[in-house]
């Protein structure tokens, strides 16, 4: 039977697929963020933080992490029938910065993930998505026992633009993170449609 007008059957819909990256400090939860909402088994590349690493990797805060992200965690996530994010998420530590201008090609925005306890660790993932004018909206995982703060406080101490999304997150759990996602899409969005890209010729 052909599919005209008068068929029943839903066109199969041919999904948009998004870049999405996850920065943020060392220890932040990442990588965690990361799992908590993959559909697919999330491919990781932790490796154990060693003696050897000690006097670099900064443990304050996340005293009982035992690895690291040593190049990229990548998960996805279907957020509608036609919009599926795949998820970039990039190593904490300084010592890897050179990966991120191979990760970061292509995607449409990123999150980065924040800990009210080690704030300035994410002012590095901030100037950076600054500087290459991608859309981010920052997300503060909140961990236990760590203060609580208003979004306009942690908008002030991270001197943002206004119009950067801060959120309240929980990076464990499924909903809170895909929350967090469906607000990286529309501002990445609404971005891109204010912004048109200059044109080619
Ligand atoms: N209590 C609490 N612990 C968390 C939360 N998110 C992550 N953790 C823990 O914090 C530690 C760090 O989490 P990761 O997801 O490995 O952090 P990461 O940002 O990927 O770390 P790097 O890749 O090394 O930079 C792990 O032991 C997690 O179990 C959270 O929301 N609450
Ligand atoms: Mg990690």
């Amino acid at each position: 039977m052909a599919f005209g007008r008068s068929s029943r059957k839903k066109r199969p819909v041919e999904p948009v697929t998004l870049k999405i990256l996850v920065a943020g400090g060392f220890g932040v939860g990442k990588t965690t963020l990361v799992g908590a909402v993959s559909e697919i088994r999330p491919l990781r590349t932790e490796e154990r933080l060693s003696e050897a690493g000690r006097p670099v990797d900064d443990l304050a805060g996340v005293e009982t992490k035992t690895t690291t992200t040593v190049a990229m965690d990548f998960g996805r996530i279907t957020l509608r029938e036609d919009l599926v994010l795949y998820l970039f998420g990039t190593p904490g530590q300084d010592r890897f910065w050179f990966l991120w201008d191979e990760l970061a090609q292509g995607a449409l925005g990123a999150v980065v993930l924040a800990d009210t306890r080690r704030l300035e660790d994410c002012f590095a993932a901030v100037d950076y998505f600054e500087r290459r004018k991608i859309a981010f909206t920052v997300a503060v995982n909140c961990f236990e026992g760590a203060d609580t703060f208003a979004t306009e406080t942690v908008q002030a101490a991270l001197d943002l633009d206004p119009e950067v999304p801060v959120l309240m997150c929980d990076a464990r759990d499924r909903g809170s993170v895909r929350d967090v996602l469906v607000a990286v899409v529309e501002h990445a969005v609404a971005r891109v449609e204010r912004v048109p890209e200059p044109a080619t010729t």
